[in-house]
């Protein structure tokens, strides 16, 4: 490779860097809802570091229908937990199941560049503790608000809708809880967390054709 392109590249890849690291807002939310509803859909509020509305809605087109729960749960859980069972480390045994779907934040009083609306993906990983460890799902465990939990990993590409500061920005971000069950309708599984979102520009059409004629020079 020639010396200049070196150099040329060295710098590109400090710029994308250092446009990479934003800075995150951290924040607070309640949302409530079940998988055992159609939509699989969680919807609510920020509670702390902002205000405004948070949901996400799972791809549950193939689940059968919420008035069938029984149908409904054994496909969700033959689907995506039966498969994934970690009994490695002794006294936390679980299930995992991640499920993709999208997420859509409407926010006021945000840290700057927060403020606006968003929308993305979410690929949402639950755990399902074991806790007698015998590798069967009992409804202890299935019920048990108490040990099961969301981790959600959030994706936003700048081809996805926002508005107000966070339109065209794209970036990563996460939301976890404690608390999350099975429940059958009408009950209501009620998620108390903490999340956080790290938002970068998109790279300008200018920017875009400047890179793209650097690169034709070498080429
Ligand atoms: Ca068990």
């Amino acid at each position: 490779m020639k010396r200049g392109l070196c150099t040329i590249v060295a710098l590109a890849v400090l710029a994308i860097a250092s446009a990479a690291t934003g800075t995150p807002w951290y924040y607070s939310f309640q949302i409530t809802g079940t998988l055992m509803n159609h939509p699989a859909q969680y919807s609510g509020i920020f509670t702390n570091a902002g205000d405004g509305t948070l949901e996400f809605t799972l791809n549950d087109a193939a689940w059968p229908d919420p008035a069938d729960p029984g149908a409904r749960f054994a496909y969700i859980w033959t689907t995506y937990f039966a498969g994934n069972y970690n009994g490695t480390t002794p006294g936390a045994e679980k299930w995992s199941g991640s499920i993709l779907g999208t997420f859509t934040m409407s926010t006021s009083n945000a840290p700057t560049g927060y403020n606006g609306t968003l929308q993305g993906n979410i690929n949402a990983k639950f755990t399902i503790r074991d806790l007698d460890a015998d590798g069967i799902l009992d409804d202890a465990e299935k019920y048990s608000i108490q040990y099961n939990m969301l981790d959600g990993r959030l994706s936003k590409s700048c081809a996805m809708p926002a508005t107000g500061e966070m339109a065209n920005k794209q970036g990563t971000g996460a939301l976890n809880s404690n608390g999350f069950a099975f429940l059958y309708p009408p009950e209501i599984n009620v998620l108390n967390g903490n999340g956080n979102l790290n938002l970068v520009a998109c790279p300008s059409a200018d920017e875009q054709s400047s890179w793209g004629s650097i690169k034709s020079l070498y080429r």
